[in-house]
């Protein structure tokens, strides 16, 4: 396609607008947006890299054996088939599991046995969003999948707010704390850091980056920061900026040093605790040592968190005298027992009697996401219908493994216990689980057990060298579609501005043909094409901004144009309601308010109120005799998780094609290794490789290696299988957060580290698959 227009297109880390100029592709970012990602130089690569998977493939293994369980995956050849072969054995295995027009609820629906939770982020647009897609298929075909639950963003942390404070995603949603941070707050404390880098993405898009701006103003008008990380630069230098390092793992004791010091010298708001909370005093009896023993005083807190305690108690009298919100990103959640941290940071918030005023209070997830904090909007967004999932199955997202190792064994989830189906297929669709979950041994040996793994990516993933049948999709610069991210103020037409390579189809098409071939067309396409689809999803966004009294141009017009501003809501959000009237707009917990003491919490096993529950792998275990090293492994600077891990921005942060693992400056002087030096960072699990830098971000017993470079496992002599690219997963343990939640704790983990003996293997470029015939 070679045009000299540019048309209007959409990502995950922003809005931009594109055109192929003589073979070579010019990306402008969106005019309006004041602080642009790096991320949209990594999309050029993503239209022909040798990595895209140009025609379908099939398992060597699978084609001459058939389906069944085989510990061939990930080292087996593919070969390259037409479509019309690789549809039509795919629609032939569908209908030996069960696939049909006409199930009925009678008998078990064959779904039952179908993995189809299909996680990840796959691309921006509404319409092609590959989760959505697979879902309404299996629905359409198998009566519906076993399904999976929360994120991995935030298990833990959205199962326990779920519990204490009502839906915490969509409090977050309804509030703008980015704008009461520009304007009213007096100290911000960040549980995380609040990393700029991450403000770059929002799942379905982000029109307008404003962190920065908003930062800055906060700092003009005199507010303070409390950056609390491992991590120097995860905050962002500015004038009023305090930076507290704990050992990773440590906040809640932190946060119990801060709340021990507001009761001792009498701050803690009383008022406010009865008011809005429930359970203030069985948690206080904790705080105090009436219930253990122990009296978590700053000193108690200094002893686990490594902070000195006239810090931890400066900091609490600090919090009391000035208007404060206390802000826990993501990260923490994602570890063992990661509810605590949260729960903490909700109760220390509520000691502090701030909740209801603007720019005060607690917030959950500011500086994970970009869209967090921004205005809520007073239309909806278009939708794809996934169709209904009569199978009532399903897994906490992060159980992956446990559900293909251990059928029908039973496990706990917020206080139920229940059993691992016993799956035959599993269906992924815009996801890279050997990216994203934890383990990947252990992963390796749960994708060899179904009888049969179905996969569609544009690219030759870890994931995709692990299936046995694998669609090539189609890329978003190769279809026209709408984007929309929650809380942003933009719809975007998306339109196409590549052609399609090789012979690559969208991921409808694809289950467009295969429902169409069991029988299930109309149930799956309502008889709809890409246009009409595209239509319908944009009608209800245009009939509600027409009630609204705003412009509502037609689809043909808002495709044409690219893009329409969205009215953003002005009525009073949740938290607003219930601090004007507890009673009157309760919470959606069990007793209205904010639950500082939880019966379901005590019912899973856990203490009812926050508590300190040492993990077993932080600086102070006994795990850490052996392995003395704390990984953080959190998202990546360069790149949204693994996509276009090959685009120029990714790449050019790797040293000679390698991913770069920070250490502190003197633990790198001690062990003798040197920028560039190759590390291997190991433990019982696995082993990784990735280059040096010493670095004086990094506190001393951390190395951080982010998410992202693609997992290529290798037998090394001596190390079990080792990730030559850099994958942290390698060494993560996909043991749950906790029993209560089962989230993922994949951010932190112990290992060994050490410079690499003798020659370092080659890095494995990002490649097509061997294929043949
Ligand atoms: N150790 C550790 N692990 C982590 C985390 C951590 O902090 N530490 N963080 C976790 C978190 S928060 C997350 S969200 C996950 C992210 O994990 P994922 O969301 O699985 O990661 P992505 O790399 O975004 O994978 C998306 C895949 O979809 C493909 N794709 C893109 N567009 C399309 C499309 O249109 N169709 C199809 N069929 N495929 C498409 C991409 O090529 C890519 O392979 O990782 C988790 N893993
Ligand atoms: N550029 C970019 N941005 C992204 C993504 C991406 O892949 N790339 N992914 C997006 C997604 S899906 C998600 S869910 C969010 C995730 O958002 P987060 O989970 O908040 O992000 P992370 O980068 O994993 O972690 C943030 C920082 O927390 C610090 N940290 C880790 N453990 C601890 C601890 O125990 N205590 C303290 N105080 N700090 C700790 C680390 O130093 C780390 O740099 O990011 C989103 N934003
Ligand atoms: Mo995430």
């Amino acid at each position: 396609m070679d045009d000299t227009t540019y048309k209007q297109h959409s990502s995950h880390w922003g809005a931009f607008s594109a055109r192929m100029n003589g073979g070579r592709l010019d990306i402008r970012p969106f005019e309006a947006d004041p602080d642009p990602s790096p991320l949209l130089a990594n999309i050029p690569a993503s239209l022909d890299h040798p990595a895209r998977i140009r025609k379908p493939l099939i398992r060597r293994g699978w084609l001459e054996d058939g389906p069944g369980p085989d510990g061939r995956r990930g080292s087996d050849a593919f070969v390259e088939v037409e479509w019309e072969e690789a549809l039509q054995r795919t629609a032939q295995e569908l209908r030996r599991l069960g696939a049909s027009p006409s199930l009925s609820d009678d008998g078990p629906l064959p779904g039952a046995r179908v993995f189809g939770g299909s996680y990840g982020w796959s691309s921006a647009g509404r319409f092609h969003h590959a989760q959505s897609q697979v879902h309404r298929f299996l629905n359409s075909v198998f009566g519906g999948y076993v399904a999976s639950v929360d994120t991995y963003s935030s298990g833990a942390g959205s199962v326990i707010l779920s519990l204490v404070l009502g839906n915490a995603i969509k409090l977050n949603r309804d509030h703008p704390y980015l704008r009461e941070l520009a304007q009213d707050t007096e100290l911000l404390i960040c549980f995380g850091g609040l990393p700029l880098r991450n403000l770059a993405v929002s799942a379905g898009g982000s029109s307008r980056h404003l962190g920065k701006s908003v930062l800055h103003k906060a700092a003009a008008r005199g507010c303070n920061f409390v950056s609390v990380s491992p991590i120097a630069d995860d905050f962002s230098d500015l004038p009023g900026l305090t930076r507290i390092a704990p050992r990773p793992a440590t906040d809640t004791a932190l946060m119990l040093g801060m709340a021990y010091r507001l009761h001792e010298t009498g701050l803690v708001d009383r008022a406010y605790l009865e008011r809005y909370t429930t359970g203030y005093p069985a948690f206080e009896a904790y705080l105090t040592g009436k219930s253990d023993g122990v009296a978590k005083t700053p000193e108690w807190a200094e002893s686990i968190c490594g902070v000195p305690s006239s810090e931890i108690a400066a900091l609490a009298e600090r919090a009391a005298k000035s208007r404060t919100l206390i802000n826990v990103t993501y990260s923490l959640q994602r570890a063992e027992n990661g509810e605590q941290p949260v729960w903490m940071a909700l109760t220390l918030a509520c000691m502090l009697g701030q909740g209801g005023l603007p720019g005060a209070g607690f917030c959950y997830g500011l500086g994970s996401i970009g869209n967090i904090g921004k205005e809520a909007l007073a239309v909806p967004l278009p939708t794809m219908p996934q169709g209904h999932n009569r199978v009532d199955d399903f897994i906490p997202v992060a159980g992956i493994s446990d559900l293909l190792l251990k059928p029908g064994e039973p496990y706990t989830y917020k206080g139920e216990v229940r059993r691992y189906a016993n799956i035959r297929l599993v269906y992924w669709a815009g996801g890279n689980p050997f990216h994203h979950h934890q383990d990947l041994s252990r992963l390796k040996e749960a994708f060899s057990r179904p009888e049969t793994i179905i996969l569609h990516d544009s690219v030759f993933t870890a994931s995709a060298r692990h299936a046995d049948i694998v669609f090539p999709a189609t890329i978003t610069a190769e279809r026209s579609d709408i984007g929309a991210g929650g809380n942003d103020p933009y719809l975007f037409a998306m339109q196409r501005f590549a052609e399609p390579f090789g012979e690559v189809r969208d991921d409808y098409s694809i289950f467009a043909d295969l429902a169409g071939r069991l029988g299930c067309s109309e149930i799956f396409t309502e008889g709809r094409d890409t246009d009409g689809w595209l239509k319908a999803m944009y009608e209800p966004t245009r009939a509600a901004l027409e009630k609204l009294g705003h412009d509502a141009p037609s689809f043909e017009d808002f495709m044409q144009n690219g893009r329409i501003e969205l009215p953003v809501r002005d009525a009073p959000g949740t938290m607003v309601r219930f601090h004007r009237d507890p009673s009157g707009a309760p919470l959606d917990t069990p007793s209205g308010k904010i639950e500082l003491f939880s019966e379901t919490v005590a019912g899973a096993g856990l203490p009812g109120h926050a508590a300190w529950l040492a993990p077993a792998e932080w600086l102070g275990a006994p795990m850490a005799e052996r392995h003395p090293f704390q990984l953080v492994s959190n998202q990546p600077a360069t790149r949204l998780h693994s996509q276009l891990d090959f685009g120029s921005t990714s790449m050019a942060a790797k040293m000679k094609g390698r991913e770069v693992a920070r250490l502190n400056g003197d633990d790198a002087a001690r062990l003798g290794i040197c920028e560039g030096d190759v590390i291997r960072l190991h433990n019982e699990r696995g082993s990784v490789l990735a280059a040096a830098r010493p670095s004086d971000a990094v506190l001393p017993g951390v190395v951080q290696l982010s998410t992202g470079a693609w997992y290529a496992p290798e037998e090394l002599p001596g190390t079990g299988l080792t990730c030559v690219n850099g994958n942290p997963n390698a060494v993560t343990s996909d043991a749950g957060a906790s029993a209560l939640s089962q989230g993922c704790a994949g951010q932190l983990c112990l290992v060994s580290l050490e410079k690499l003996q003798g020659a370092a293997p080659q890095v494995w470029p990002h490649s097509a698959p061997f294929h043949e015939r």
